[in-house]
């Protein structure tokens, strides 16, 4: 397998670190020994945790007024892999890459499949595009693509969904994302029953060609690009057209995607209840959907998200399995650093999640004592878990410290020199 940062480089790093790390360690080992958690077997669990990288995220993002590229960005899918594979080898939770397209187009799917096995990458659900006219492509999306009231452009944005299903199999995923940017920006320009009614009957189709393993996550958004309605708003139009078109189509909450202050923990609930929990595209806002860097705003809500994933694992739920994957624009960082930094979050979340007192929670919310099941989350959300983290990617192979290891392989420099400017990126937001 082809590793993008010196071995040893990472090594040398973890053994310059491992005394403080294990002091740290056995401290936490002690604290949670008292409160009868074994510290290892929380480890553990951190080990299995994964969650899916977007191949979009790899280059800087931007907003409607600017983007400012930074160096050495990848200019197409085997570079993106390449630094997803950077990601994975120093954090060693991001095993596979979600796909965007026609963004990843390429002309030999098993070429790129290749390409990322030789990586140790995997492929993560497929996502669609037709927020966006492509160069070439004979029927314009301004006006919606699966809710079109042409049905010549629908066809043509059901066309295309299926021609990622098809790719999406020979790259081993088992899942296809679909975000629609269909909408309105006046009142009165859509009729929305039945522009609801058009994009169903096109989802239908969609739905029709998976294949047996396959899952169909709706991703739903409330407003941008259209500002005034969106077809697939929110959480309940999402879960209403899931339910209508069957087991295998499910709900993807993007935590950007919702009004402000939104108590997104309690919508995951209820789609956990329902088996309509289909994962998410973990991100964080300030305002609207700002995709900014997972738990760097609101970290309570990230774990208040986890300990109802969490909870659903302790009872045993059935059919739950969801899909975790980043989805953030990285306007002013490296990319990469965001990614790992993100990553990290996002496990600290759920290693959090697994430190709630959970018999003590019942017991709490059971005799109505809502100090006590309050301060049973907040016992656990103010640990600092960060030697489990630690530990769990040294254990895996990867760096104690990712970003200080990545800025002392000089990876960005070095593919600076390699990857000239093209003038364009495929890199957007989603
Ligand atoms: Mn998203």
């Amino acid at each position: 397998m082809k590793t993008p940062i010196d071995s040893g480089l990472i090594a040398e790093a973890n053994q310059q670190a491992s005394a403080d790390l294990q002091a740290d360690y056995d401290y936490l080992g002690a604290l949670l020994s008292r409160r009868g958690v074994d510290i290892d077997v929380v480890t553990e669990r951190a080990r299995q945790f994964v969650v899916a990288v977007p191949s979009w995220g790899t280059g800087t993002g931007g907003t409607r007024f600017a983007r400012f590229p930074g160096p050495g960005e990848p200019r197409n899918i085997f570079e993106k892999l390449e630094d997803c594979a950077v990601i994975q080898q120093l954090v060693r939770c991001t095993p596979r890459v979600s796909p965007h397209f026609p963004w990843d187009r390429v002309d030999d799917f098993s070429e790129l499949r290749q390409h990322a096995d030789a990586l140790g990458l995997g492929f993560d659900a497929v996502n669609s595009n037709t927020f966006q006219d492509q160069p070439g492509q004979p029927l314009s999306y301004k006006y919606g693509s699966l809710s079109h009231t042409d049905p010549a452009v629908r066809d043509q944005a059901v066309a295309h969904n299926l021609e990622c299903i098809e790719w999406g199999q020979i790259l081993g995923a088992q899942a296809l994302t679909v975000w629609v940017g269909d909408g309105s920006n006046f009142p009165g320009q859509s009729h929305f029953q039945r522009q609801l009614e058009r994009y169903l009957e096109s989802t239908r189709a969609i739905y029709d060609a998976l294949p047996d393993a396959w899952q169909m996550f709706l991703e739903h958004k409330m407003f941008e690009p259209a500002f005034y309605s969106t077809v697939i708003q929110d959480w309940g139009t999402s879960v209403l057209c899931a339910t209508e078109l069957g087991e295998k189509a499910r709900c993807l909450v993007d935590l950007g995607h919702h009004a402000p202050n939104v108590n997104i923990e309690m919508i995951v609930s209820r789609l956990i209840q329902f088996h309509k929990l289909a994962g998410f595209h973990f991100n964080d806002s300030k305002y609207g959907d700002d995709d900014l860097d997972s738990g760097s705003i609101h970290p309570y809500q990230q774990f208040l998200v986890f300990n109802e994933l969490v909870d659903a694992e302790h009872r045993g739920q059935t059919g739950f399995s969801p899909a975790y994957m980043l989805d953030q624009s990285h306007n002013v960082t490296d990319p990469i650093e965001s990614l790992m930094n993100s990553a990290e979050e996002v496990q600290r979340s759920y290693v959090k999640a697994l430190l709630v007192d959970r018999e003590a929670l019942y017991t709490h919310q059971d005799g109505n004592d809502a100090m006590l099941a309050t301060n049973t989350l907040k016992a656990a959300f103010n640990l600092d878990v960060s030697p489990i983290l630690a530990r769990a990617r040294v254990l895996e192979g990867g760096a104690a410290q990712p970003i200080d290891v990545y800025r002392a392989s000089g990876y960005r420099a070095e593919v600076d020199k390699r990857r000239p400017s093209s003038g364009q990126s495929g890199s957007g937001i989603v």
